[in-house]
């Protein structure tokens, strides 16, 4: 469609697209009247349950939501991506494809879109791939744990894809960006961009992975998602960063315990290298026996001398096989030690109640749910310590206003917490949380309701006058 074309009386009558409207007049500044443009979209996600497992392997249940960034595109020089962003202070950004991406500063939201680049042309070749310009805009707040880093992702691999008619599936460009995403620093999972690509209105996802697999279930009618920011911050590309990365460690420490534990127990070994694969057709009937005896024989903290003694090896050994974050890092042992007794109980148990959530959903039991989010929270306070003082406060109040459930969502460490209400209460709901966790001051912006939406993909505007 010819930019000339598109009217704000378009814009507004679009029901994402009206939510950008910065983006057309930044476009009309940035481009030609006559160049032909598309709009992709990629939302942020909220997860419900399943907290810290998806790089286990074990399930999640988020839904993507009404909250997102969209791109304007045109086509661009072979080769090159240029970015400006609505936003004056995001700096506009322009790299190549045909040369070695090498990150930006850690921090800087060009990363994102390297990264999103760079998985598809990890996959599929640079030499041949159309470039583009974009004008970029959010609705999607940084930082709160829904996911702004994997939209940003999402989106350029997705625009990347499009324009050049690559033809992968949905699932297939999910794992290629969890993959990607890594190139930023965290050694994360694949929830978050499965959750942006695969989302679906009014409907929660629960995702398996090795390999990916979907479960569409009817997000629960009679309840509202309420969002509510604890306004502590957390940057993934700062030093929450590091506290991620250690849990990533510590469960892999206790996937190789637990290895051991096996054979010192007279067990032969098995094909097991994450927490999801402790099952029974991998591991054979009486698994949660196992993993009672194995809790009960770790320590609650080891140094990196113990985990050697405990693991049979060299410290050496232990870091090379076990510490490492990515091509250039390896963690430093924590001054408190590592604790994977802690991470593996709240992994082990956050699994079971994902599956009892989704039961919980399709009877229609939305208490259930809010009582799995409730003790989802408990756990990644005392267990996972990804919690805050701030965010257990916020679960608390939000409980006293009346949520089935209330818990911190995302990595944790500030961000957002997220509260189940009964449909209709919402408002209620979000005056009292004002005048009891914000001391009476304006919400807008910090505590709001979202939608289960639909995922990352094209926005098609029908014509310059609808
Ligand atoms: P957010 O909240 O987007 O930082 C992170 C990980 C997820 C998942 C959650 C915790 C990345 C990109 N995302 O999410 O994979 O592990 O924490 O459940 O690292």
């Amino acid at each position: 469609m010819k930019l000339a074309t598109i009217t704000e009386k378009t814009f507004s009558a679009h029901e994402t697209l009206r939510h950008h409207l910065p983006l057309l007049a930044k476009a009309k500044q940035v481009f030609e009247a006559g160049d032909e443009v598309r709009f992709f979209k990629a939302p942020g996600r909220v997860n419900m349950i399943g907290e810290h497992t998806d790089y286990n392997m074990c399930p999640v249940l988020p839904c993507a939501v009404d909250k997102e960034i969209v791109f304007c595109v045109r086509q661009g020089e072979p080769g090159v991506i240029k970015l400006t962003n609505v936003e004056d202070e995001f700096e506009d950004i322009s790299f190549s494809l045909l040369e070695d991406i090498k990150p930006y500063q850690q921090g800087h939201w060009g990363n994102y879109i390297k990264a999103g680049a760079k998985g598809i042309i990890g996959r599929c070749g640079g030499e041949k791939l159309r470039g583009f310009q974009a004008v970029i805009s959010s609705t999607l707040p940084a930082a709160v744990g829904m996911s702004s880093s994997a939209a940003l992702v999402v989106c350029s691999a997705q625009v990347l894809h499009d324009l050049n008619d690559l033809g992968l599936a949905k699932e297939e460009l999910a794992d290629i960006c969890a993959t990607a995403e890594r190139f930023v620093g965290t050694a994360g999972g694949g929830m978050d961009q499965a959750a942006c690509l695969l989302g679906r209105k009014d409907t929660f996802l629960k995702i398996d992975f090795n390999p990916l697999r979907v479960q569409r279930v009817k997000a629960p009618p009679g309840a509202e998602i309420v969002l509510c920011d604890s306004l502590a911050r957390a940057e993934k590309s700062g030093w929450a960063r590091g506290a991620y990365n250690r849990r990533v460690v510590e469960c892999r420490l206790a996937m190789g315990l637990f290895k051991r534990y096996l054979a010192e127990h007279g067990e032969s070994p098995s094909p097991m290298e994450y927490i999801g694969d402790i099952r029974e057709d991998i591991l054979g009937k009486g698994c949660a026996e196992r993993v009672e005896g194995f809790l009960r024989w770790l320590r609650p903290e080891y140094d990196l001398a113990a985990l050697a003694v405990a693991l049979g090896g060299e410290e050496d050994a232990v870091s090379r096989d076990y510490l490492r974050i990515n091509e250039r890092e390896y963690l430093s042992p924590p001054a408190d030690g590592f604790k994977p007794q802690q991470r593996f109980r709240h992994v082990y148990r956050e699994w079971s109640r994902v599956e009892q959530a989704v039961l919980s959903l399709a009877a229609g039991d939305w208490r259930s749910f809010g009582k799995l989010m409730d003790e989802s929270q408990e756990s990644m306070a005392e267990c996972y310590e990804i919690s805050t003082p701030e965010l257990d406060e916020l679960c608390r109040q939000a409980r006293q206003a009346g949520a089935f459930g209330a818990r911190l969502t995302g990595a944790g460490f500030g961000g957002c917490v997220v509260a189940l209400v009964a449909r209709g209460a919402s408002g209620e709901f979000i005056a009292r949380l004002r005048d009891s966790f914000y001391a009476g001051e304006d919400v807008a912006g910090k505590v709001f309701v979202c939608r289960p939406s639909a995922g990352a993909g094209e926005i098609v505007l029908e014509t310059s006058s609808s």
